[in-house]
């Protein structure tokens, strides 16, 4: 009898999987893959039930003799081990990002003369309607919220792309690359005060006031399904925070982070070089009481973000407040450096991490831009953010080519390196 080996990432069954399912079946004894939760993060959607549930989902279908989990992107493990006769997949994977999945298949298979079958992918009303009724269900907030608890499990370390606006959302929620034969993309959004403020050509000085960044959320949420971290700047007055956890929470925001600066806050960036007053120990964690007193899920986290190695207050200070804002219950640090080396970053995290092992770390590694993923994870950091980089390199392109318009009185010279003008059309899929 002749094996049969098909990958799944699906949390609902409609007819396209139906008809793989009865096609590969033909071909002899068919095992299915379910992919596992850590590898379906990186590859595709992100699931709104379990592997084992998946799995169940799978073993409850009559013409599918085994199922197993997949517990990578590539098909390499699974097809070692049970050396397959035929791989069956849509037709839907060779011109997309998935080819070099599908490119090691082919390769794998040849060791023991294996085929891969394609089955042109079932694309009618019925399927487009489940397949986007499915990815909306993740935008809702009951879904949105527990992500980033959820991916704190998932990932080795959650990698935050910076967004200010539908169009930045979308580029976090839709860029996944092929590298080294693996998928990856971001996991989660970070809407930074620096980001949202520039975009409204305003200083980062908590100018752009609360109503006008829930309606950044808003736009960011209404196109994506991604968890989003916000920037909460300072977290303003007591009595105001725990009104806008509230909001936050009840959006499906999933985290916000709050810096222990008190007055006019400045961007950290500054560091000393403009003045800037550190709030006390005891109001920040009277802060972070009360915000996390007026919670209402437990999904929500508020991350304290500390400002002592920015204001050169050494690492004793910035040790002894995380330890206090935990103890007031904080779900998370953030620790914050200008500094282009990661010593102090990674001495920090190193101190830190041996005391308490639970609390996530977050880091924005700007000026210590050198550091990779690997590393920080290594030195015990749950979250990455990369803060700013789509704002700034948005800012030149769009400045040179105002320059180059005014040098030649006309846009024929700036032509070529601009997206075109069926790409702009199509870029947003309309519902
Ligand atoms: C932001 O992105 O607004 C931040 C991070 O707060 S930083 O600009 O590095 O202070
Ligand atoms: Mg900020």
């Amino acid at each position: 009898m002749k094996t049969v080996y098909i990958c799944v990432t699906t949390d609902v069954i409609h007819e396209g999987h139906k008809n793989i399912i009865a096609q590969a079946k033909k071909y002899g004894k068919l095992i299915v893959g379910v992919m596992s939760d850590e590898a379906l993060v990186k590859f595709d959607r992100f699931p709104t039930l379990s592997t084992k549930e998946r799995v169940q989902l799978f073993q409850s279908i009559a013409e599918i003799d085994e199922v197993v989990v997949q517990s990578s992107v590539s098909y390499r493990d699974n097809l070692l081990t049970y050396r397959p006769d035929y791989v069956v997949h849509g037709d839907n994977w060779k011109d997309n990002e998935q080819s070099v999945i599908r490119d090691e298949v082919m390769e794998i298979l040849k060791q023991w003369g294996g085929e891969l079958i394609e089955i042109p992918y079932t694309r009618n009303e019925a399927v487009k309607r489940i397949d986007t009724k499915m990815r909306e269900k993740l935008s809702m907030p009951e879904f949105r919220r527990k992500r980033l608890k959820q991916l704190l499990q998932l990932r080795p370390i959650v990698k935050a792309l910076e967004v200010h606006s539908g169009i930045t959302a979308l580029i976090a929620e839709k860029t996944i690359v092929a590298n080294e034969g693996e998928l990856d993309q971001f996991d989660a959004m970070w809407i930074s005060s620096l980001c949202d403020s520039t975009a409204k050509g305003k200083p980062d000085i908590e100018l752009v006031d609360m109503s006008s960044r829930i309606r950044t959320i808003d736009d960011v949420m209404d196109v994506s399904t991604k968890p989003i971290i916000l920037d909460g700047d300072t977290g303003g007055l007591i009595e105001h925070f725990v009104y806008n956890v509230r909001t936050l929470e009840r959006m499906g925001v999933s985290a916000v982070i709050i810096e222990d600066k008190t007055g006019l806050k400045k961007n950290s960036l500054f560091g000393n070089e403009v003045a800037q007053t550190q709030d006390t120990i005891e109001n920040f964690c009277e802060k972070i009481r009360a915000g996390k007193n007026v919670q209402l899920s437990d999904d929500f986290m508020i991350i304290a973000r500390i400002e002592s190695l920015i204001l050169e207050k050494g690492m004793e200070d910035a040790l002894k407040r995380a330890y206090a804002y935990v103890e007031a219950g904080a779900d998370g640090i953030m620790i914050h450096s200008r500094k282009k080396d990661p010593t102090e970053i990674f001495t920090f995290c190193d101190t830190f991490c041996k005391r308490d092992k639970t609390t996530p770390i977050v880091v924005v590694p700007t000026s210590f831009n050198t550091v990779s993923e690997e590393e920080l994870a290594a030195h015990g950091v749950n979250i990455v953010i990369y803060a700013n980089q789509l704002t700034r390199s948005a800012f030149p392109a769009m400045q040179s080519t105002a320059i180059d318009i005014l040098k030649h009185h006309r846009a024929k010279e700036v032509d070529d390196r601009l997206m075109s003008i069926k790409s702009i059309l199509t870029l947003i899929h309309e519902l």
